[in-house]
Parts: structure tokens; sequence; C-alpha cells
């Protein structure tokens, strides 16, 4: 009798179980805005109306994402001096360099990307384009995801190829130095194919700094980075 019993309760804890390992483990996330979870598919960011992926990864504790409700909220973003090299080889500190007093656009990119870099550089080059016939300017920046693989020449290449004009830096360089970088800018990927169309926009001597998608309209964009720039 006893036996059968727990023979009863092995087997009805057993299903359960069963089931559970079936389930992928993970959630649906938004691209642009990580703290937007779904444990169901289909469902869209209230944020931007991105449809949310599939992240193999445990929803993010709040505490561990500083950097990036900071950004959301436009607030002051603490970016690191790291050591990097832009497309012509020159060694630059990353925040010391370009972001410091500037008007700044960040997007995050890899030169072999065949999917949605293509189509953010060409953004870039617009929006390059727009500031300059509104005579303002601001710093471009596209930050390799794929450092290992984007030497200085491959980037000067890449940057030619979409025609970047002066103040639009392309930045590699170590691994690790990069990889503190895009986590500090919240943008950390473990798989580079999965990275995001997010651009950063901020004015660092005001301490502001927003979020957009990167795929924007060119002039959505410039109406942001002009908004960032008249921030006091
Ligand atoms: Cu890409």
């Amino acid at each position: 009798m006893l036996i059968k019993a727990l023979a009863i309760l092995l087997l009805v804890g057993f299903v359960p179980v069963v089931a559970q390992t079936r389930k992928p483990s993970g959630h649906y996330e938004c691209p642009m805005h990580p703290e937007v979870t779904s444990k169901k598919p289909g469902k869209k960011c209230p944020k931007c109306g991105m449809t949310l992926r599939f992240t193999r990864e445990k929803p993010k504790p709040k505490e561990e994402a500083p950097a990036v409700e900071t950004a959301s909220t436009g607030t002051a973003l603490r970016i690191p001096d790291v050591n990097v090299l832009d497309q012509n080889g020159k060694a630059l500190n990353f925040y010391t360099d370009l972001v410091k007093g500037k008007v700044v656009a960040i997007n995050f990119v890899f030169t072999t990307c065949t999917t949605i870099c293509p189509p953010l550089t060409a953004t870039f080059r617009r929006v390059q384009q727009q500031l300059a016939e509104q005579k303002s300017s601001a710093q471009l920046i596209s930050i390799s995801v794929d450092p290992a693989i984007d030497t200085p020449e491959r980037l000067r290449d890449f940057a030619a190829k979409f025609k970047a004009e002066p103040g639009w830096a392309f930045v590699t360089g170590n691994t690790s130095d990069i990889n503190t970088l895009l986590q500090q800018l919240g943008v950390a990927v473990t798989n580079k194919n999965d990275h995001t169309p997010m651009i950063l926009i901020g004015n660092d001597e005001a301490g502001y700094w927003t979020r957009a998608y990167g795929l924007s309209s060119p002039t959505s964009l410039v109406k942001l980075i002009t908004e960032a720039a008249n921030r006091k």
C-alpha cells in the first residue's frame, strides 16, 4: 500500500518535470528596450512597437541593468574612457576624444553583417548629410560589435563604402575594451548576429541620453539629435 502510494507520488511528480524540460527556457524581449519582456510570443513593445524577440537568458533582475535604465530615462550615462582605434588606426580614448562635451549619436555595427548594418549605416549617412544641410553637427560613432574581425582597415573600407564624412568615427579595439564599452552602454550582445538596431543619442555636457530605433527615418533621428543638442 505504502509502495503504491509512493509510486503514484513519484509519477505525479515526474510528469511536470518532463513537461518543464520540454519548454525552451527563455523569454521574449524587445531588441530596443530589454526591460520589456514577455513569456508569450507575438507581443509588441509598448515603447517602440517592435515585436519582442526570443531570448534564451532569464530576464535580468532590475538591479543588473542600471545602464539601460539610466539611458531610457534621459539621465547621465557613465561612458568608459577605454582605448579604441578609429578607422584611420588612430588610438583614441573613447570618452575623452569622442564624447566629452559633445552631442553624439552612436550605433552598433559589424562589417560582415548582411542584415541590419547596411541599412543602419546608410541611415547614419543620411543623418550626417541632413545635419550638414541644416548647418548643425553631431559626432557620429559606429562601434563594432565584432572587434576581433573588424580591424581599422576593414572599418575604413566600410566607412568609404557608405561615404562617411569627417565627424563620423568607426570604432574598434581589443575585445575586452569593446565589451566593457558595450556593457556600459547597455548593448552587450552574446551573439553579434543578435545585435540591436538601437542607437544612443546624447548631449554629454547636459548629461542627457536617450535611445532611438536606428532604422527610423533620418529626419526623425535628426530631430532627436537636435532636441538633445538644445538641452541645457
Ligand atoms: Cu548588423
